[in-house]
């Protein structure tokens, strides 16, 4: 397939100022009359009026009234071309669809007999003939015609203007958008859906009907979405100045979607996952995961929807910065210093783990991308984590106030445009008066940077260097890299682990500081500091001010001082995961060498000190008593031998027990969270922190922690102490019997929740994940009546946990998970191909194996590649892959 570059924009022929549809909907059928008044756009090189389709019925197509004859425009494949039209242009097209047979829940879609839109990023173009880009931007009216019993609700973006009753048991509703806006931004849903509304007061005095919408019998569960949004709404009003625009706010539920939401204008589209929740179906982590995806579909009715991209290379445009707004919301809502340590130290883990990954694979691309087959392949953690950071590293360089001043600018600017990454970077270096003009590698390079460190202390002159060098990985199509402007946040820990005054060189503005951020913008640097009485322990990259693998060489003890004293809790807790990173590598190496495995007393009494340590946020203290996981621990690696890897953190995790089983027990008792679930910061943190010690307990086998686990399952009051109990038994290594217990557990674990799709989610996930899950286990559970293919989220927890999420099993030495996996590629790309795309890149780091595993791996992409009826989605993640 052929790949779209970013050097190849052209600017539309035309532009587009309004639109009017028509739709009379219908599950099996769908009429769209689509009326859009056009003028030519003299400033583009293109000269035609071109439009993009696919899969549609072209019923009729007028031009300035006059119907036009086959003669008048081409067809080819997936586009439209009008030569010698007008300047001015009413073009109105009706088109056939079948929402019903649309199973790529891309364009207008059935589901559980309600109709659904998902446009971005090239789905309108399944609805109707258009010029389906970011950069034409027009005004939408939408009339909505239907059967009134099988879709007594109609909805469209902006606000209701008329509806009624039509013969023959019809009704309509007609909507509009008082904003123009790209055409990825349309949706409509018809169907059956009740709502829970509220009038929410905005800042300015103006009031806004918010409503979530939900399938009946789900209005117990839309509580925690709805004060999710108005927190959104608050933040953003306090926060950036930025206040909701219409006077209607929408939110629709689905149980088949594609991701997790859609920020369509005024009618949001949300994956019931990100939506639904309440004690009995939903966990910690379910609740912290809905508030910040509502913040980041709300958000984006600035960052995105009134200001949005030029191209989809620009993507990061939106995506990166809308992420960086969700992560501050989640942040300040909690408050607290640590709790803040707490969501960045989460954040960093999903970005090392997943975006430093893509980066060192054959996906990797750089923020702002040159190139793509399929777009929908480039929703990736580069442009949406890594996008993050780079917004981050703004802010960090600039501070708060000019983030601010560069935002208001960026906004006031660009407000009902279509712009470029450079068009953001330009408003936070005028606003601020900084050169930026080196930052545009972090957008233009792809790859990690390292930076290593080397440092001297001089005694008698009381300095002390530290050079900084840095240096990028090769990336496909590109071999060579500049330097990049990094933000290095410091400082520097006495004997007693107290920072000192700093007093660099290069900073004296900000002499006598005890944390500075220094920048590094040549390949290396030498930053000097004076006034340094005795050789001091260095904390680099605090907060991890930049998307960067930081080499540094500390002793054990240097990191001991660290993890007890650093004032930066990020660090602190990096500290830990380094000492237990040097360890994990080293058992995994014994293991491979046959050796015999130990501990040291040492790390054992780290972790005693911090997981008994009353002063810390129990929130912080789960985080550093959990070991890298075993996809981190893989990256430390050129060859990865993911069953030697996995039994050393096994055997971490019961010689920790071993040693701590009195401790985490104590733990486990006086951290209950008894009485009425609250999904605060502070209750949330007990329970993750004392169900982290109950994991721990069950590594060590015997009747006592087994019916620990047992009985909080039975007797937990909510979904989150539930399913950590039924996690730990069923990853338990016990006797015969209580593995009967276990599994009866789990049976009626399903049966309790056998009408909730979300919770069988869990189950499903939690099976796919376990230790002892196999490949063949895999089949059985594909086979259970519950299982599908076409529902994305059953797709995932089953299917996508276990490729993605079980590596010992799923690299198993015969090669079953990768046939297994060919399998299901092949099999998703005839259902939706976006979803296919997504498992396909399972396989990504397939080199990084040993030499049998990868022939094998090999052997599937190719399977997968010579496929006939590939999707681009498919076909490029493949290729990709195996060049
Ligand atoms: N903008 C959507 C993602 C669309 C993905 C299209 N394949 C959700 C979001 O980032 O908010
Ligand atoms: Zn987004």
């Amino acid at each position: 397939p052929q790949a779209i570059l970013r050097q190849d924009y052209v600017a539309p022929g035309y532009w587009v100022d309004t639109v009017e549809m028509g739709f009379d909907l219908g599950l099996k059928s769908t009429l769209v009359a689509n009326r859009m008044v056009m003028r030519r756009n003299h400033a583009s090189t293109e000269k035609d009026l071109v439009l993009s389709g696919e899969s549609l019925k072209l019923v009729q197509l007028r031009l300035n009234g006059v119907k036009l004859k086959k003669a008048d425009y081409q067809i080819d494949g997936e586009t439209l071309r009008i030569p010698n039209a007008p300047d001015e242009v009413t073009l109105e097209i009706t088109t056939q669809i079948q929402p019903s047979k649309n199973t790529s829940l891309s364009g207008l879609y059935a589901s559980k007999g309600n109709l659904i839109t998902q446009c971005e990023a090239e789905g309108f173009r399944k609805i109707t003939w258009f010029p389906d880009r970011p950069d034409v931007m027009a005004k939408y009216t939408v009339m909505l015609r239907a059967d009134k019993k099988k879709f007594p609700v109609l909805l469209s973006n902006g606000n209701l203007i008329d509806e009624g009753d039509l013969d023959d048991g019809r009704h309509f509703a007609k909507w509009e958008d008082p904003f123009k806006k790209p055409s990825y931004l349309f949706a409509l849903v018809a169907g059956t859906l009740v709502c829970q509304e509220e009038k929410f007061k905005l800042k300015s005095g103006r009031k806004a009907l918010l409503q979530v919408w939900v399938e009946e019998g789900n209005l117990d569960k839309t509580q925690h979405a709805m004060d999710s949004l108005k927190k959104s709404i608050r933040w953003d009003e306090e926060r950036f100045g930025l206040e909701l625009d219409l006077d209607r706010f929408m939110i629709v539920a689905t149980g088949d979607f594609n991701m997790g939401a859609m920020e369509n204008k005024g009618l949001n589209i949300f994956n019931t996952k990100y939506v639904l929740a309440n004690s009995s179906i939903a966990t910690d982590i379910d609740y912290a995961g809905i508030e910040s995806v509502v913040g980041h579909e709300y958000f984006h009715n600035w960052t995105g929807n009134r200001v949005t991209c030029r191209d989809w290379f620009q993507l990061s445009l939106k995506e990166g910065l809308t992420v960086f707004r969700d992560q501050e919301f989640s942040a300040d809502l909690v408050g607290t210093t640590t709790g803040r340590a707490v969501k960045r130290i989460e954040d960093v883990r999903v970005l090392r783990q997943v975006q430093f990954s893509e980066d060192a694979g054959p996906m990797a691309h750089p923020v702002r991308p040159d190139s793509f087959v399929e777009i929908n392949n480039f929703y990736t953690v580069t442009i949406y984590e890594k996008g993050a950071e780079v917004v981050r590293m703004y802010y960090t360089l600039l501070g708060h106030d000019d983030f601010r001043k560069g935002m208001d600018l960026y906004v006031e600017r660009h407000d009902g445009q279509a712009v470029e990454c450079d068009d953001f970077r330009a408003a936070m270096a005028d606003s601020s008066g900084r050169d930026l003009t080196q930052f545009e590698r972090w957008y233009s390079q792809a790859g990690t940077p390292r930076v290593s460190v080397v440092t001297a202390y001089d005694a008698e002159a009381q300095t002390y260097d530290i050079k900084l060098t840095q240096s990028c990985p090769t990336t496909p199509g590109q071999e060579k890299k500049l330097p990049f402007h990094i933000p290095v946040a410091m400082g520097l820990l006495d004997a007693d682990g107290k920072d000192i005054p700093l007093y660099c060189d290069d900073y004296p503005a900000q002499a006598g500081a005890t944390n500075l951020v220094i920048e590094l913008t040549a390949a290396s640097q030498t930053f000097r500091f004076n006034k340094v009485t005795s050789e001091p322990v260095p904390s680099l990259l605090r907060n991890f001010s930049a998307p960067v693998v930081l080499d540094i060489d500390y002793t054990d003890e240097e990191l001991g001082l660290l993890l007890a004293n650093d004032s930066d809790p990020f660090n602190r807790w990096e500290a830990g995961q380094r000492l237990a990173t040097r360890r994990l590598v080293k058992l995994t190496k014994a293991l491979q060498a046959g050796e015999e495995l130990s501990i040291d007393d040492w790390f054992i009494n780290a972790l005693r000190n911090t997981l008994n340590d009353e002063s810390l946020d129990p929130a912080f203290r789960e985080l550093m008593l959990t070991l890298p996981s075993e996809a981190m621990i893989a990256e430390a690696f050129d060859v990865v031998d993911p069953q030697a890897i996995h039994t050393a953190r096994q055997f971490v995790r019961a010689t920790i027990t071993r040693h701590l089983k009195a401790d985490l027990l104590h733990v486990y008792e006086t951290h209950q969270t008894p009485g009425k679930y609250r999904p605060d910061a502070v209750s949330m943190a007990k329970r993750s922190l004392k169900n982290l010690a109950l994991s721990y307990l069950l590594e060590w086998a015997d009747e006592s922690t087994f019916d620990l686990g047992y009985v909080q399952f039975k007797e937990a009051a909510n979904m989150t102490d539930r399913l950590a109990a039924l996690a730990a038994l069923t990853n338990f290594n016990g006797t015969e019997k209580q593995k009967k217990k276990s599994e009866k557990a789990l049976r009626r674990f399903f049966k309790d929740f056998k009408k909730e799709d979300l919770v069988i989610d869990k189950w499903f996930m939690l099976q796919a994940t376990a230790h002892t899950t196999d490949v063949e286990k895999v089949r059985e559970l594909m086979q259970h009546p519950a299982f599908t293919l076409t529902n994305p989220n059953r797709a995932r927890s089953l299917v996508f946990n276990f490729c993605n999420a079980n590596p010992s099993q799923f690299h198993a030495p015969d090669g079953s998970g990768y046939a297994l996996w060919a399998e299901l590629v092949i099999a998703l790309n005839k259902i939706n191909p976006q979803v296919a795309a997504r498992l396909a890149r399972s396989l990504d780091r397939w080199k990084k194996y040993p030499v049998g595993l990868q022939a094998q791996m090999k052997a599937a992409l190719q399977k997968v590649s010579a496929t006939k009826k590939l999707s681009k989605d498919v076909a490029e993640v493949v290729s990709k892959a195996l060049a």
